[in-house]
């Protein structure tokens, strides 16, 4: 942790010792790192302040239903008076859905994050690019504060950081990432229940998507890109939900000839969510903010309003462009 991160960490600690109303919100479709991080900030303050209002911007998938002190997340008025936002693992005010009008109204907004596209949207920004998770920055964090780290502010710290490393093996975990797990293995969580939950758990209708999206792989590029789109009606055909598309995209990335993997998902019929994934050579962000997203190298998100087709056309594009 370099010192300027140090300042500003306590000079946010020291806004949230004297705000009374204190709001967190996850972004819009949450992911482990997200989820993780909100419970376990939110905890902690729970903890110093005695109250914390986490609001529910989206529905929390399935895969994280065993988290501890996931009761705190819950609808909530925008009516009231905020001084104090606590914006994590978001890259722009937009992401964050529902949670933005609470941000807007809020006095002072603190912006936590580990993605090297945010825009420091927030009074106080905390952005530690070099993070493999917003989890680790959060586990400094809440060490900062003299909150003690127990055993379900580790459990929730723990599945941030493994599921945004990919259980510990993308190019975004450094030493550091592992010295933090080993801190919170020392704590007593319990890694295999926490294991299971994550990554042993598939249900039946997930597993009938993923061999239906298997059956439409495409490849191009002689093989160094593949392609799948899940469409609403794969959905309602295998009564799946969008979260259901978990683990589609790393499948393809785990092909051996595979360079860029893509997943294309119909929120609707005039809005396709990408997630594209590379191994190697390709910065995934820059394909992603061409269609304002962002996101990692490794890793990166947009969203594009045309009909699926069209959605497909434009990111084979783009993609084929960066092999030249
Ligand atoms: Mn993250």
């Amino acid at each position: 942790m370099n010192n300027s991160l140090g300042n500003l960490m306590e000079e946010a600690i020291k806004l949230i010792k004297k705000s009374d109303n204190i709001y967190i919100a996850s972004h819009v479709q949450p992911d482990g790192d997200n989820i993780g991080s909100i419970l376990a900030l939110g905890m902690a303050i729970k903890r110093l302040k005695g109250k914390v209002n986490i609001i529910k911007v989206d529905d929390i998938p399935s895969d994280y239903h065993f988290l501890p002190g996931l009761e705190l997340i819950r609808e909530h008025d925008v009516g009231q008076y905020i001084d104090l936002f606590i914006a994590l693992d978001s890259s722009d005010i937009d992401r964050l859905g529902l949670g933005k009008e609470f941000a807007s109204k809020a006095d002072k907004i603190i912006n936590i994050d580990h993605h090297v596209t945010n825009d420091n949207f927030g009074h106080i920004n905390i952005i530690s690019t070099s993070s493999g998770a917003t989890g680790e920055i959060v586990y400094e964090f809440i060490k900062k504060m003299g909150v003690k780290i127990d055993k379900d502010i580790a459990t929730c710290l723990y599945t941030a950081i493994s599921t945004d490393t990919g259980s510990f093996i993308y190019s975004n975990t450094s030493y550091k990432t592992h010295l933090i797990v080993a801190e919170l293995l020392k704590i007593g969580i319990d890694n295999n229940h926490i294991n299971v939950n994550l990554y042993q758990s598939r249900s039946m209708e997930r597993t009938k998507l993923f061999i239906d999206s298997l059956n439409r792989l495409e490849f191009f590029l002689d093989g160094k890109m593949g392609i799948i789109t899940v469409t609403q009606e794969m959905l309602r055909d295998n009564n799946a939900k969008l979260e259901d598309t978990e683990g589609i995209v790393s499948f393809i990335r785990d092909i051996d000839s595979v360079e860029v993997a893509c997943l294309l998902k119909e929120i609707d019929k005039n809005e396709i969510k990408v997630s594209i994934r590379s191994k190697k050579e390709i910065d995934v962000s820059k394909i992603c903010n061409k269609f304002d997203g962002g996101g990692h190298m490794r890793a990166a998100g947009c969203t594009i309003y045309s009909e699926i087709d069209t959605a497909k056309e434009l990111i084979l594009e783009e993609i084929k462009m960066t092999f030249r």
